[in-house]
């Protein structure tokens, strides 16, 4: 039913947009009902406004941590409005209806994010606030509630049309409502079983906003959303700005990710070309430019429509260079105006910024739905150290071997299993990737690194042991000089000697870098 809005009890940390709404509410006659720091801004504003403890009679106190936990909020709030009974207990009790609750909760994520510790943490868990949240929200057959300042303007739109809120319109933030709550809740755990060293604890919760409603997923017959993890700091692709071109479909936002996620390996200007989440390209060089003329040269046919991330800033040159053929999304930390200039003649061309490379080591589970459930784990973010590599051949690889081990070691991380990656002066000559046998995936590599001229001498690393000489064999007919392998194969002897056979070096890593 339609429902007027008589009396609203406001209590809000974010006080984004309270004067306004708190003005229109009361020149449609609305009583307003505010706890200390909501009445006082109220009151500067000079709107009338009645405190929370006159309507309670009871004080504030232990330093606000209880303000609104009392009959005369949670009374007025829970009261079937259809309901006589209910109506004459509020009366017997002197207590009046409350027909709007307006809530924002104590700043809990934003307190975490900005590093506080773990008392002041403690302070910003928001109790009373929702509980008037799910009051209110439980109570939607006859109560509205509104938790986020970016519904001010609809409420007062629904009230502006209908005089009051319609059933459908209250159930709606009833929902939202809930959300709010969950999620607050979900970042208090996540919080506090961190601190208590669970990294996996019994229960997980997780908790999302939406970002954008996509026009379809994986497929146009898939419906889905991009969501930014709530509590945490914005990062990544939820932190990106899109400066030009169309919207970012579902295949765009998680190519863009694995681009991303791959360019952060590099200290040194670093160039990834995605496509189906997969590197076809890769490179590193003096300059974005550079670096990206090389990537593009591993596989120009793949490049065509595909994602590209860089890992400095933008310049006139690397846009140049990028726009020679067709790309998708293009995502850098930072784009200067002559770049920008480029770009802005190719409007279908996505361009996103970012102000800072995400950060892997801090973005806590990679998480994958199965049927019925869904695995946690921790990212891989397993970084090499050279002290860490083991030559297993007698022959040590040269400097230069060495420094391509190096990058293509970075590269395999991120290409779907089984992998295999050829590269050569700092960039990748030939990927295989997403093969059931390893040998194809060596194959797959070779193939491309056959279609460029100058893919010869080069490296191989693989993305876990050879289990068999077979696959090193076919990289060594494809050129490779040196190996880099995780070992510990039972059979890696056979591999060892396979690899002295033809004088090349072979060093292992002792770390594994599937991906599926
Ligand atoms: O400390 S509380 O958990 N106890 C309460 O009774 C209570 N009532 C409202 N926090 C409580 N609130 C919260 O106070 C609201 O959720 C809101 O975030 C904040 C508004 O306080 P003020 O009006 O003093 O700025």
């Amino acid at each position: 039913p339609l429902r007027p809005i008589r009396r609203a009890l406001l209590s809000v940390s974010d006080k984004t947009g309270l004067v306004e709404l708190a003005r229109e509410l009361a020149a449609r006659g609305v009583e307003l009902v505010s706890t200390g720091g909501t009445a006082r801004a109220l009151r500067e504003a000079g709107i009338a406004v009645r405190d929370v403890s006159a309507v309670t009679g009871a004080p504030e106190i232990l330093d606000g941590r209880v303000k609104t936990l009392h009959p005369g909020v949670h009374g007025g709030i829970l009261a079937k409005r259809d309901e006589p009974a209910h109506m004459s207990t509020l009366e017997e009790h002197g207590l009046a209806p409350i027909d709007l609750v307006v809530v924002n909760l104590y700043p809990f994520e934003a307190t975490l994010a900005a590093g506080a510790d773990f008392g002041t943490c403690v302070e910003q868990i928001d109790v009373g606030g929702p509980a008037m949240i799910r009051a209110a929200a439980k109570n939607h057959d006859g109560v509205a509630v509104v938790v986020d300042p970016a519904d001010y303007k609809e409420l007062l739109a629904e009230l502006a049309r209908k005089g009051g809120t319609e059933g459908a319109f209250r159930r709606r933030l009833a929902a939202k409502a809930f959300a709010r709550t969950a999620a607050y809740d979900a970042a208090i755990h996540t919080w506090l079983a961190r601190e208590i060293g669970e990294e996996f604890p019994e229960r997980i919760v997780l908790a999302g906003e939406r970002r954008q409603r996509l026009r379809y997923g994986e497929n146009p017959h898939q419906r889905a959303a991009f969501y930014a993890a709530s509590g945490a700091r914005p990062t990544g692709l939820a932190a990106a700005t899109q400066l030009q071109g169309k919207e970012l479909s579902y295949n765009n936002l998680n190519d863009t990710d694995a681009a991303l996620a791959l360019v952060t390996e590099f200290d040194e200007p670093a160039v990834a070309i995605i496509k189906h989440a997969n590197p076809c390209g890769v490179a590193v060089g003096g300059s974005i430019a550079e670096a990206y003329r090389k990537a593009l040269a591993s596989d120009p046919v793949s490049a065509f429509g595909g994602i590209v991330a860089c890992n400095r800033p933008l310049d006139q040159e690397a846009a140049t260079e990028i726009g020679r053929i067709f790309t998708e999304v293009v995502v850098a930390p930072g784009v200067d105006e002559a770049a920008k200039a480029v770009f802005a003649a190719k409007p279908n061309l996505r361009l996103l910024t970012l102000d800072e490379l995400p950060d892997p080591i801090t973005m806590g589970h990679d998480i994958k739905w199965l049927m019925g459930g869904f695995l946690a784990q921790d990212r891989d973010t397993a970084r090499l150290q050279p002290t860490q590599l083991h030559v297993a051949t007698r022959r040590a690889p040269t400097e230069e071997e060495l420094a391509d081990l190096l990058f293509a070691w970075k590269v395999v991380k991120h290409v779907k299993s089984n992998a295999i990656v050829l590269a050569r002066g700092g960039a990748t000559v030939g990927i295989g990737m997403g093969q059931t046998s390893r040998v194809d995936a060596v194959h797959l590599a070779a193939h491309r690194a056959a279609t460029q001229a100058g893919s010869r001498p080069c490296v191989v690393a693989s993305d876990a042991f050879f289990p068999f000489p077979d696959g090193l064999l076919a990289a060594i007919e494809a050129g490779a000089t040196a190996a880099i392998q995780p070992g510990g194969s039972v059979r890696d002897h056979e591999v060892i000697e396979a690899a002295d056979k033809a004088g090349i070096a072979m060093v292992f890593t002792g770390i594994r870098h599937f991906r599926h």
